[in-house]
């Protein structure tokens, strides 16, 4: 401290310096040390690497490169390179892939919080830069903290207030991940080897992150550490419900949509959005006025309800699963096969892709593009029933798309038109 440009400085005011956050007598805690920090760091470690890839996965179920409708960040380049077909099998795989990204991310904030006040002192440790190496060690973690803030703040404002980024949020997220695990990795390659050593030790000999002149403990590290777990069980256990039904449901009281089923009856799950709120009119929906437009290699044809109800009907028993992370069990659907209707329009025997479009108008989500693996699949419907009821308003009446595995933002509701290949 007495060395540097102004030794005298110092030395005068070397009582005063330990109220400085960059001085390591500023911290008192006795928890800190490299014991508790690798701990966190080890959990965080293996939770990262799964919300990275319940990520990634959610995003190649958007089907983002089937057409810019999917698409909320077309500019993507090379950061595409993995997306694939999306499986329909099985059936509930979003509803598993996105709950978990979205349980898990909500289960390890306290964990990413205590990990941060474990490494405080290190954030304010001057001088800024003793090198260029420390530089580009300091820059990387700017990124590292930033990213991991801003990941996870953008993720939880996205559950919570769902529309609060309008069609920015999956670009934030997107974008933000990449830069996040690009620091990360580096991070965890640098750190891990260490990490696993100072758990072994037990945090018994003082090391770097131990305050030098630490306040009497009121907890034990182990204690803490049960703190930190207790609090991400607690948002575990109020999240976590929003992927079940009836009881459990009730108790995903951080979940906006949680909170028990909406009404009663067969139309009683999760409503994303109402007709009301998507700005649909009873009256176009009605039987005079509605017909569902269907256009494909021989031309367009046009089927009312009445329509489609003498078309072969079939069932099948899906779940809607929604990127906010909550998701219903599987509803008994009943409608027309995807693939029947594109038989109709001259794609016999191997079905294309098809854009679904609604009749709501303004908004996102009005509009989605389906694979062809989606199409063909036999349980892939333009559903007129559910659990044995017509579509109530809300879930889509009078025809809603369904398709297994997929995210709920594929199902269409209140769709007025189907064109098949050629997108
Ligand atoms: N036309 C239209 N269809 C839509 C949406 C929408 O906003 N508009 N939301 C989608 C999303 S994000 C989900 S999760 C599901 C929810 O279906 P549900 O309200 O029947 O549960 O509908 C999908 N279909
Ligand atoms: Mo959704």
């Amino acid at each position: 401290m007495g060395r540097g440009p102004f030794p005298g400085v110092c030395r005068s005011y070397g009582r005063d310096m330990s109220r400085s956050p960059s001085s390591p007598g500023f911290w008192r805690s006795p928890l800190r040390g490299a014991w508790f920090t690798s701990v966190l760091g080890l959990v965080l470690l293996a939770g990262v690497t799964v919300l990275f890839v319940t990520g990634l996965l959610s995003y190649a179920a958007y089907n983002p490169d089937l057409s810019p409708v999917n698409d909320k960040t077309p500019d993507k380049g090379l950061l595409g390179f993995y997306l694939f077909a999306w499986p329909t099998d099985p059936h509930w795989l979003y509803r598993l892939t996105q709950g978990v990204h979205v349980t898990l991310g909500i289960t390890l904030v306290p964990v990413l919080l205590a990990k941060l006040w474990s490494v405080i002192p290190r954030l304010f440790a001057l001088p800024p830069a003793r090198s260029l190496t420390h530089a580009l060690e300091r820059l990387s973690l700017l990124l590292l903290v930033g990213g991991a803030l801003f990941e996870f703040v953008t993720g939880v404002l996205n559950v919570q207030l769902d529309y609060l980024f309008p069609g920015s949020f999956y670009r934030l997220h997107f974008y933000g991940a990449w830069v996040f695990i690009a620091a990360f990795v580096a991070h965890a390659v640098l750190k891990t080897p260490a990490a696993l050593r100072n758990v072994r030790r037990l945090g018994r000999e003082p090391d770097e992150l131990t305050a030098p002149r630490p306040d009497p403990p009121t907890v034990s590290r182990r204690g803490a550490l049960g703190f930190v777990g207790g609090g991400s069980l607690l948002l575990f256990a109020t999240t976590a419900g929003q992927g079940f039904d009836g009881p459990l449901r009730r108790t995903a009281l951080l979940a906006p949509h949680g909170g028990g089923e909406p009404g009663s009856g067969p139309n009683a799950f999760q409503i994303n959005k109402t007709a009301a709120l998507a700005g649909i009119d009873a009256a176009e929906t009605g039987e005079d006025a509605w017909r569902l437009v269907v256009v494909g290699r021989t031309g367009t044809i046009r089927l009312s309800r009445a329509d489609l109800l003498r078309l072969p009907l079939h069932s099948s028993s899906l779940p809607i699963a929604c990127v906010e992370g909550w998701s219903t069990s599987d509803q008994w659907w009943r409608g027309v096969r995807l693939r029947d209707l594109a038989a109709r329009v001259g794609h016999e025997g191997d079905p294309p892709d098809v854009f679904v479009e609604s009749l709501q108008r303004h908004g996102s989500f009005r509009r989605a593009a389906l694979r062809a693996n989606q199409v063909a699949d036999p349980r892939s419907l333009l559903a007129l029933y559910v659990n044995g009821e017509e579509l109530s308003p809300d879930h889509g009446y009078p025809a809603r798309i369904i398709v297994p595995a997929a995210p709920g933002v594929l199902n269409t509701k209140w769709v007025a038109r189907l064109t098949f290949g050629d997108l």
